[in-house]
């Protein structure tokens, strides 16, 4: 072949000259430097600690772009079947320190920024592009896809604003600020000013006669624009993209006009809705929705034209997975392609169209379930409107079939719910296009099958419905969070194909028995306890005592996450010091309560339960009675890159929702894996968690799914007095009544929840929650015995890594396969 422009050996040459040592410290030194230079325009004498971390982030940005370049041509080589992960949030964190671990260049980078005197610790803002478990999950996937090498690229939306700073004022309120994480050059993104698409709105619709085809024209038109991410894999030399749009106004020839639709446009990607599992059902929200699947599909679309092949093989190139029904709409839009623009009839379209996407639900609360007003959807996109219809109809005519008669069943299992007004219901579309629904846990896929989805189970068979259990990336959530353990595991392994293989650390369980195992181990949980600790004492002020039982519950605030049952019973135990003698004092299993999440901005009730555990903190800390037996915190402003320092300091993962709420949660499979030991409900992926670390590892209590429906039916028509259900917890309420915790007034909209209805079922699970409590501190009071089950925790935690998930994924439904970028490149 001939070279494809200028002079081969120049190009040849000049490429060689990239090339640097990945273990040669000067190598990298020498790249550093040139971006402090050229790219910052600095000298030697004019940097400071930004600077330093910009030019390094620049030169692995460089590192990674060689990767992703080599990638990109490799796979459009070989052609293989793609998987796009469409996701409306990606919860990445931070970059520098996973991109030079990923790279195998951590200590080259270590001494070659130590040798130029940069000192870039805490210097990254987190990427917060997401509110908790479904926008983490997304991040830990790619990781993971990258990983296996497998040709898959994330989309979604490059949000000015990401999730809320959390400040807490003087009186333990939550105040929100915004977070402008762009206004410093993002090192990590590369914007392609070149690959734009054009998004409508509202507009007219005409259709053309005797055809599937219709004109949709008019309106508002606005661009996305694409600005890429790389994410490189683990020890491969494969990079995966995670592609973000921004919104855009096009250039029209009234410049009034362009001016004023200008700042409408922007708002489009402005800012992150920041209702973790609750639907808003917001104007914006739809058109961040739209335009994001619209240019996603316009992109993946390109690429598959490219290969010149017929439409009808597109389910042999590409496979879009749905994260959660936020991008439904793709569904509707790829109709809208093939038939208006391809010019294909709706029964092909509709049977290319099923056979590529799969869709993930991650949550069974009714609050969180996307419907869309239909007259709103209508005016925004009368076509997708017009299509869904057509979908609906086809679909209730095969229900009417098959049920003859059963307009029961038509009612309940429409897209369309009638009504005043009507709604477009998300979920059934995805479910009705897609070829494989699938649950994030066992557990919650069962509940799925059983309950909201059984209407389609039955019309789409089992085979349709899947389970894959969620999981976490073990080099962010092991090598980069805990390295000390990380470098234990691997100098007892004798290598780190652990990294990559986390079953494997299954056979370090009989290291549990080994004395000098657990000495190591020991060490290393109190010095990353020291660690959260001093940020503690220097960022609140309170002193811990790193002896004491760390007790982490980091979740976004919800009342079905029940953080009030973890306060509740701090506030219990703090009763019980109170009128406790001081020799009874000391036998008191001392525990330190750490509460990060948080709260929606217009969640009131969530809300109330931060200003409380502020206020509580507030008297328990500074109460001489209580010294160090009992401590509460309440870190501010929860993120990815505080959650790095919180799970290996942890020794107990407080997972406590009400039990088939939880779709799975991800946090308790990162403190077990970081040896917690799971103090929990049966409940989301809990369950398999206690299952895999052995029998009696673990502190389970309260009611079972099964028993949820009865216990709230009678607490809603049959209720009891509170003294009735739990006679501690009645002491605890009358103490925050009776101004313990400052004006009891306050929280009385919150102790209402509880008195009346209790529909999470706090009070009914109240007392097992405390005799589990107890349960763990008299297994504390053995601390060997508490090593044992926290290192046989860990090491059982082989299943829970996102390789594993994304493995399962690729076989069960994607059907793709690696494609790996060979090491010797193709120029
Ligand atoms: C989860 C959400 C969610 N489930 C709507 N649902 C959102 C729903 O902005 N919205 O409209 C945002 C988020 N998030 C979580 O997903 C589950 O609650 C967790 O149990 C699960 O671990 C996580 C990942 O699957």
């Amino acid at each position: 072949n001939e070279w494809p422009i200028g002079d081969e050996t120049t190009w040849k040459t000049a490429l060689k000259s990239l090339d640097i040592d990945k273990e040669n410290p000067q190598d990298v030194a020498n790249t550093v430097v040139r971006h402090v230079t050229t790219s910052l325009a600095r000298q030697a004498g004019n940097m400071d600690t930004l600077a330093a971390y910009q030019a390094t982030a620049l030169s692995v940005r460089d590192q990674l772009l060689e990767r992703w370049n080599e990638t990109a041509i490799y796979h459009t080589a070989k052609a293989p079947k793609r998987i796009y992960y469409l996701s409306i949030e990606w919860l990445i964190g931070r970059s520098l320190d996973n991109a030079v671990l990923n790279l195998g260049m951590r200590n080259t980078y270590e001494d070659a920024t130590t040798k130029l005197g940069f000192d870039l610790l805490n210097e990254e803002r987190d990427a917060g592009l997401g509110n908790g478990g479904l926008g983490r999950l997304a991040a830990c996937y790619i990781d993971s896809m990258a990983t296996l090498n497998l040709p898959g690229w994330g989309y979604g939306l490059r949000y000015n604003y990401g999730i809320f700073k959390q400040l807490i004022s003087s009186t333990g309120e939550q105040l929100e600020a915004p977070d402008p994480w762009l206004d410093r050059e993002n090192p990590w993104e590369i914007g392609r000013l070149d690959v734009s698409y054009p998004i409508r709105f509202y507009g007219r619709v005409e259709s053309v006669p005797n055809s599937d085809k219709a004109l949709w024209s008019g309106g508002m038109e606005c661009l996305a624009v694409a600005y890429d991410t790389p994410i490189p894999g683990y020890n491969t030399k494969n990079c995966a993209n995670i592609r973000l749009w921004t919104a855009k106004p096009v250039q029209a020839g009234n410049y009034e006009a362009s001016v004023a639709a200008s700042s409408e446009v922007e708002n489009i990607t402005r800012v992150l809705y920041p209702n973790d599992n609750m639907y808003a059902g917001k104007k914006l929200r739809i058109m961040q929705q739209y335009l994001w699947v619209s240019a996603s599909l316009q992109d993946i679309l390109r690429r598959f034209t490219k290969l010149d092949l017929p439409w009808t093989e597109l389910p042999d190139y590409v496979c879009i997975q749905m994260n959660d029904t936020h991008p439904t709409l793709a569904i509707p839009e790829l109709m809208r392609i093939l038939m208006d623009e391809e010019e294909i009839d709706y029964n092909t379209a509709w049977s290319i169209t099923t056979k590529v996407f799969a869709y993930t639900n991650h949550t069974v609360l009714p609050e969180a379930l996307e419907r869309w007003q239909v007259d709103l959807f209508e005016s925004l996109l009368p076509r997708h409107l017009q299509i869904i219809y057509r979908i609906n109809y086809d679909f209730l005519g095969a229900i009417a079939k098959r049920w003859p008669g059963d307009m029961e069943r038509i009612r309940r299992m429409s897209i369309i719910e009638e009504g005043t007004p009507k709604y477009v219901r998300m979920a059934y579309l995805a479910i009705v296009a897609s070829f494989k629904i699938n649950g994030v846990a066992e557990l919650h896929s069962q509940l799925l099958q059983a309950t909201i989805f059984k209407d389609f189970v039955e019309f789409k068979g089992r085979d349709s419905f899947t389970n894959v259990t969620n999981g976490i990336t073990p080099r962010r959530w092991l090598l980069q969070c805990n390295p000390q353990f990380a470098a234990l595991i691997t100098h007892t392994l004798g290598n780190d194909h652990w990294l990559t293989h986390l079953k494997t650390l299954k056979t370090l369980l009989p290291m549990a028995e080994n004395e000098e195992f657990r000495k190591a181990f020991v060490a290393i949980k109190m010095e990353n306890k020291r660690r959260l600790a001093d940020l503690i004492e220097a960022e609140l002020g309170i002193q811990l005592n790193i002896e004491s039982v760390f007790m982490t519950q980091i979740k976004r605030l919800h009342e079905y996450k029940r953080q009030t049952l973890n306060l509740f019973g701090v506030i219990y135990r703090y009763l019980r010091i109170k009128q406790a003698s001081p020799e009874e004092r000391k036998k008191i299993t001392k525990h330190t309560a750490i509460f990060a999440g948080k709260a929606a901005p217009g969640y009131y009730i969530a809300k109330l339960v931060i200003r409380l555990i502020n206020n509580v903190a507030k008297v328990v800390n500074n109460d001489p009675d209580v010294g160090d037996i009992l401590k509460v915190v309440f870190i501010p402003d929860y993120s990815v890159s505080i959650a790095e320092v919180l799970v290996p300091a942890s020794d107990v993962s407080v997972q406590i929702s009400t039990a088939g709420t939880e779709a799975s949660g991800t946090s308790n499979m990162k403190l077990a894996l970081n040896g917690a030991l799971l103090l929990g409900t049966v409940d989301g992926a809990n369950v398999e968690i206690a299952e895999d670390a052995g029998e009696d590892q673990s502190f389970l209590f309260g009611h079972l799914t099964e028993q949820v429906e009865g216990v709230r039916f009678s607490n809603s028509y049959q209720p009891t007095p509170l003294e009735q259900r739990s006679s501690e917890l009645q002491d605890v309420f009358r103490a925050i009544e009776s101004g313990t915790f400052g004006d009891g007034g306050i929280y009385e909209p919150l102790l209402k929840t509880v008195y009346e209805h209790d529909y999470y079922l706090v009070s009914n699970d109240f007392g097992s929650y405390l005799s589990a409590e107890k349960l763990m501190d008299e297994c504390f009071a053995d601390r060997t015995e508490w090593t044992k089950k926290s290192i046989i925790t860990a090491f059982n935690m082989g299943d829970f890594s996102s390789d594993r998930s994304v493995q399962d994924y690729a076989d069960g439904i994607w059907s793709v396969e690696p494609c790996e970028v060979p090491e010797k490149p193709l120029v």
